[in-house]
């Protein structure tokens, strides 16, 4: 740092008013956009610190509350390969954001410069990157006023999805090899190999490429209009949920979050039985699909359908190319007990259990030659293992058996249509409607696949959410002491029961998961466990 009196000044600008006390968490920071100028000003000084730690490598800071309402915002940072911040930084990034006052800040940064032997020498460069959100111009002048502090090199995208911004990252880093960061070259990948996979495709059956599509009001609608060119001839995307300028609309009764949590449809469009509804979230890193039915019953496919739905036929393709390979999928405890039976006992697949947070099953996903990984929330992708890759073209380049080579060119396409920085609701969508065609299946023909346990959420507020401790990826209520034996002896009442409690990473709530043989029981279920909760 060579100015400190220039880094200080900078700091005074912007100010910590004291208001709260942030936590940088799974999805980074997240409040009122309001109270957010300081901590925005300051991930800025921090991004490029971490730039300089990398040796100039792209770093990413993304200004966004996602699903959250209009009036939130928020921010993640971004690693060189598109990951999420690494858990040593997420502890600066936590502290800078509390910093009382202008000196606190500018030691900190001191020390973590020395902590981590940062040299100088190396340029930051820093790439941003907003949702649609009002906010987002305000607080990017906050972040830039930060990352200048350290002469980078700065790259504003301007309004883009939270997964495009992964997927820049990524390309800078990695000399191209992934793409070029640009929309345009995202979009040119992701759909180029849809079309060739759409392409190989020759008997359509129950499949309809028609989707109606709910854009949450947010950015997710605005590129969807971008791809709608490219798709031209394979896809017929109906768009809803498109109004961004009027943002106090953006995830209003209508997108990802608003559909899975209330298991209803959006509101905004007409529903039509049997068509086919795509829900995004504000950012677009998650992705739902659901139809209605003749009768007007709603039906959800959430992340658990699209992982089994992904699994099976990424499991499929290996038997045909004769490749073996370790197919894993990771879910959370949220994930319906059938989905996990399904993917076991019938695809096949093993399952393995993390902690809720998409860090956690990103994580667990590289243990696999090919992770699968899904919240039910519908957050996921999909990871190939660099050897993987590398076995599967040169495999391909070689391979004189038909079938077989024509299952290797269809796991190329899959790769390269997946966007494996981070969930990506444009990624995910073109996947699940290659293998919906692929399987030649209608939306409820998926949805036959296997039937879900009937199951309930539910929240209590407590005094202190800190009081309670999880183990064994969140299935068991470790604190307070006696807990888990009496939710052991209520679920044991239950046929098909299961059911656990954890503290929330967002929220001032203690949240419970039943489920069972029936809704009425399940209902009963999550009361009786709630109760035993206060
Ligand atoms: C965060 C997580 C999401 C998780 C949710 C759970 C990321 C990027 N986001 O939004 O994956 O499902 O938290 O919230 O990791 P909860 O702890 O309040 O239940
Ligand atoms: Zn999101």
């Amino acid at each position: 740092i060579e100015n400190i009196v220039e880094l200080e000044s900078n700091i005074e600008s912007y100010p910590n008013p004291g208001i709260k006390v942030f936590q940088y968490g799974t999805s980074g920071i997240r409040y009122n956009s309001e109270h957010l100028d300081h901590v925005l000003h300051r991930m800025g000084l921090l991004v490029a610190l971490r730039s300089i730690h990398l040796k100039s490598a792209a770093v990413g800071l993304m200004i966004t509350a996602s699903h959250n309402p209009q009036d939130d915002n928020g921010i993640k940072l971004i690693d060189p390969l598109g990951e999420m911040l690494d858990s040593s930084w997420e502890v600066y990034a936590t502290k800078l954001a509390n910093a009382p006052n202008n000196q606190d800040v500018c030691a900190m940064l001191i020390n973590i410069a020395y902590e981590n032997n940062i040299d100088k020498k190396y340029i930051p460069r820093v790439y941003i990157g907003r949702d649609t959100r009002n906010s987002g111009k305000r607080l990017l002048d906050a972040v830039l006023c930060g990352v200048n502090a350290f002469n980078s090199n700065v790259e504003d995208f301007g309004i883009i999805t939270t997964p495009m911004l992964h997927f820049f990252v990524r390309c800078y880093n990695t000399n191209g090899l992934y793409g070029q960061p640009s929309e345009h070259s995202y979009h040119t990948k992701l759909t180029n190999s849809f079309k060739t996979l759409r392409k190989m495709c020759l008997d359509l059956k129950n499949y309809s490429p028609v989707i109606e599509f709910d854009g949450a009001n947010g950015v997710g609608a605005l590129k969807m209009k971008d791809a709608i060119i490219h798709l031209e001839e394979t896809l017929v995307i109906n768009m809803h949920n498109d109004d961004i300028m009027n943002t106090e609309k953006l995830n209003y009764k209508c997108g990802a979050d608003f559909v899975k949590s209330n298991q209803c449809p959006p509101t905004g469009m007409t529903i039509k039985p049997h068509s086919k509804y795509v829900s995004v979230d504000g950012d677009a890193d998650r992705i739902v699909y659901s139809f209605v039915d003749e009768n007007n019953k709603f039906y959800l496919l959430d992340g658990d359908r699209i992982a089994t739905l992904v699994a099976g036929y990424i499991k499929d393709l290996f038997i045909a190319s004769g490749l073996d390979v370790n197919v894993g999928l990771v879910q959370t405890a949220y994930s319906n007990g059938n989905s996990t039976k399904y993917v076991t006992d019938k695809l096949k697949v093993p399952v393995a259990c993390v902690p809720t947070g998409v860090k956690y099953l990103h994580h667990k996903a590289n243990d696999y030659d090919v992770g699968i990984y899904f919240e039910a929330n519908g957050h996921g992708t999909i990871l190939f293992k660099d050897a993987i890759r590398e076995l599967i073209r040169n495999q391909c380049s070689i391979e004189v058996d038909e079938a077989k080579s024509l299952a290797l060119k269809k796991l190329i396409c899959i790769m390269d249509m997946t966007n494996e920085t981070v969930g990506d609701a444009y990624s995910d969508m073109l996947i699940v409607e290659s293998v919906l065609c692929e399987r030649g299946w209608s939306i409820s023909d998926w949805y036959k696949t296997y039937s879900d346990l009937p199951n309930r959420l539910k929240q209590v507020t407590v005094k202190d959410r800190n009081t309670f401790e999880t183990g064994d990826a969140e299935r068991i209520c470790l604190k307070p002491l006696g807990l888990q034996e009496k939710i052991d002896s209520i679920v044991l009442k239950y046929s098909m029961g299961r059911s656990f409690v954890r503290p929330s990473g967002t929220e001032d709530v203690v949240r419970i998961y039943a489920e069972a043989d029936t809704q009425i029981n399940a209902d009963k279920l999550a009361v009786e466990v709630a109760t035993a909760v206060y």
